[in-house]
C-alpha cells in the first residue's frame, strides 16, 4: 500500500546566498580560533551547502569572557525591563521581515517545510520575542512581612551568564524558547546551536545586533557537542544551562555542571508520547489528529504522537482509515508547498529509524504501511505504521524520532492509563473523547508535562512546557521559563532603629 513518494523532486534549484558562517562573539563574526570549519548538509540531497566556522574549547571560552563582561559590567542587565522588551519588540519586527529567508535556511539546514516555516515557525519566533518582551517590565519580588523586628522583600535578579544547547529539529524555534526569556531576565548568554542546523540561529545574531541588543549578549557557537557543547556544560563561568536534545545527552550536561561550578540545569529530554482514543471519539478526526502527531516535521519532535491507543469498539474502523489517510500523505522536497514530509536531518537518523523499523518487523508488530526509504537521494523515508504493537517491544518504548506511528488497541479507561504511563518518559500526551469525565479523569491520571485534550500541538507562548520523568525538568514558556533565568534574592532590614 504505497503512499504518495516523491522523494526529492530534483527540479531548479539555484541555493541562495548563505551570508553568515562564522562564529557570533561580542557582536562581530569570527573565524574560529583554530581556523577550522565544518560543512553543513542539505538532507533533501546530502549536499554541502556551507562550511561554517567550527567552534571549539577556545572559541566557548572567549564567548563567555564576552558574556562574563556583558554581565558584570554592560547595559543589558541595568536596562530597566521596558527599555530590554522595547529592544526585544524591534527584534521580533525584524525577524518577520526576514521571514522568506530565515524559512528557507531551516529548510536546506534542517529539511523542514518552507510553507510551514513562513507560516508557523519563523512568525512564532517572532510572537515569543514579543510575549517575553511583554513580561520583562513585570518581574516582581515579593513584600516579607517577617516575624523578626524586620522586615523584607525579596529581589529577583539575572541568573548571569546563560549557555543554552539547541537541537535541529526545530532550529528557530529552540533558539528563542531559550533566548527570549533570558533576555527578558536580563542574562547575558551563549548559544550552541546543533551542529547539523547553524544557519538560522548566526542570522538571529545578526539580527539581534541590528535591533540594538548590546554587543556581548547574545554570543552564538557552532560546533560539536563532545567539544563545544561540552566546553559550554563545564566552564567555571556559566551560570546556568538550558539544554534541549536526547536524554543521554542530558545526563551528560548534568554531570558536566555538578563537576565544575554546580551551576543549575534544565534538561528537555526524548519523549514516547501517548494519544488515547475513546470510542466516542470521531473516526476521522481522530485518524488525521494522529497522522499529524507523528508524521508532522518527519516525526523529528520531542512531543511526537507515537504510540496510538484505541479503544476496541473504533480500533478496526481506525486502522482501516489510518492506512487509506497514510497513502494521501506525501513526501518529498520540502520547498514543495504539496509536500506533507521532508527528508530526515541526516544520514545517522535515516539509519536510526529504518533500524527501528526492521527492529518492529523482528518483534513480531504488523507493518501496515510504509516502512521503506523512498527518492533516489536525500534522507526520505515512508509514513509508517505498525499494529499489533506490544508494550515490551522497543519500537513502543524508544523515541524513535521519526514517521513511525505505532497502534495499540485498548478496552477500559483505566487499562489506557497504565499503558500510556508504561514508560520512562512523560513529556505529553492526548486524549480524544467527548466525555468530559474522561478527559479530565485522563488529564489528572498520565504523568507527563502536557496533556491535549481533543487537540495536539497546541503550543502556546503563554502554556508552560516540559517533561516528567525521565523526559527532564524545568519548563520552557509561559513565564515559568523566566524563573529559570532568575535569582531570587531576600533583603532584610530591621523596622526600628532601636533594636538593633
Ligand atoms: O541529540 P543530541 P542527537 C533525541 C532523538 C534523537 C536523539 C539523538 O531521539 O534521535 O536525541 O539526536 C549537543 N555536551 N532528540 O544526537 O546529541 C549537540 O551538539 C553538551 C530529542 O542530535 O542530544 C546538540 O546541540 N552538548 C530532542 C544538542 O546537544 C552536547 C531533540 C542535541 O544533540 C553534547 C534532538 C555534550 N556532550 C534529539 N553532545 C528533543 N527533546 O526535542 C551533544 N550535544
Amino acid at each position: 500500500m504505497a503512499n504518495h513518494c516523491n522523494g526529492n523532486s530534483g527540479g531548479a534549484f539555484k541555493m541562495p546566498e548563505i551570508k553568515f558562517t562564522k562564529l557570533f562573539i561580542n557582536g562581530q563574526f569570527v573565524d574560529s580560533v583554530s581556523g577550522k570549519t565544518f560543512e553543513t548538509r542539505d538532507p533533501r540531497t546530502g549536499e554541502v551547502i556551507a562550511k561554517v566556522a567550527e567552534g571549539d574549547k577556545e572559541d566557548v571560552d572567549l564567548a563567555v569572557k564576552a558574556a562574563r563582561e556583558a554581565f558584570d559590567h554592560g547595559k543589558w542587565p541595568r536596562m530597566s525591563g521596558y527599555e530590554r522588551g522595547r529592544l526585544m519588540m524591534k527584534f521580533a519586527d525584524l525577524i518577520e521581515e526576514h521571514i522568506e529567508e530565515l524559512a528557507m535556511l531551516d529548510s536546506l539546514d534542517a529539511g523542514k517545510l518552507l510553507k510551514m516555516g513562513k507560516s508557523m515557525d519563523i512568525p512564532h519566533c517572532a510572537n515569543m520575542l514579543r510575549y517575553y518582551a511583554g513580561a520583562a517590565d513585570k518581574i516582581h519580588g515579593e513584600t516579607l512581612k517577617l516575624s523578626s523586628q524586620c522586615q523584607g522583600y525579596t529581589l529577583k535578579e539575572p541568573i548571569g551568564v546563560v549557555g543554552h544547547i539547541i537541537p535541529w529539529n526545530f532550529p528557530s524555534t529552540m533558539f528563542f524558547l531559550k533566548v527570549s526569556p533570558a533576555l527578558a531576565a536580563g542574562c547575558t548568554m551563549v548559544v550552541k546551536p546543533a551542529e547539523q542546523t547553524p544557519l538560522s540561529a548566526l542570522y538571529f545574531a545578526h539580527l539581534a545586533k541590528q535591533a540594538g541588543i548590546p554587543d556581548g549578549t547574545i554570543n552564538v557557537v557552532n560546533g560539536f557537542g563532545a567539544t563545544a557543547g561540552a566546553a559550554l556544560c563545564s566552564h567555571m563561568d556559566v551560570d546556568k544551562i538550558s539544554f534541549t536534545g536526547s536524554t543521554e545527552v542530558g545526563r551528560l550536561v548534568m554531570e558536566a555542571a555538578a563537576r565544575s561550578n554546580l551551576k543549575p540545569v534544565s534538561l528537555e529530554l526524548g519523549g514516547k508520547s501517548p494519544i488515547i482514543i475513546f470510542d466516542d471519539a470521531d473516526v476521522d478526526m481522530a485518524v488525521d489528529l494522529a497522522q499529524k502527531a507523528i508524521f508532522y516535521n518527519k516525526g523529528e519532535i520531542c512531543v511526537a504522537g507515537s504510540r496510538i491507543y484505541v479503544q476496541e469498539g473504533i480500533y478496526d474502523e481506525f486502522v482501516k482509515k489510518a492506512a487509506e489517510s497514510a497513502k494521501g500523505w506525501v513526501v518529498g522536497d520540502p520547498l514543495d508547498p504539496d509536500v506533507h514530509q521532508g527528508p530526515q536531518i541526516d544520514k545517522k537518523q535515516f539509519e536510526k529509524v529504518l533500524q527501528y523499523i526492521e527492529h518492529g518487523k523482528r518483534e513480531g508488530a504488523t507493518l501496515l504501511t510504509g516502512g521503506k526509504p523512498c527518492g533516489e537521494k536525500g534522507f526520505y523515508i515512508e509514513p509508517t505504521i505498525f499494529t499489533d504493537v506490544k508494550e515490551d517491544m522497543k519500537i513502543a518504548q524508544d523515541e524513535i524520532f521519526g514517521p513511525v506511528m505505532s497502534l495499540m488497541k485498548f478496552q477500559t479507561i483505566e487499562e489506557a492509563i497504565e499503558k500510556a504511563n508504561a514508560t520512562r518518559y512523560g513529556l505529553a500526551a492526548g486524549v480524544l473523547t467527548k466525555d468530559l469525565d474522561i478527559a479530565n479523569r485522563v488529564s489528572r491520571s498520565v504523568r507527563a508535562g502536557t496533556i491535549w485534550i481533543n487537540c495536539y500541538f497546541a503550543f502556546d507562548p503563554d502554556a508552560p512546557f516540559g517533561g516528567f520523568k525521565m523526559s527532564g525538568f524545568g519548563r520552557d514558556y509561559g513565564l515559568n521559563a523566566i524563573e529559570k533565568y532568575l535569582q531570587v534574592k531576600s533583603v532584610v532590614t530591621p523596622l526600628y532603629s532601636s533594636p538593633w
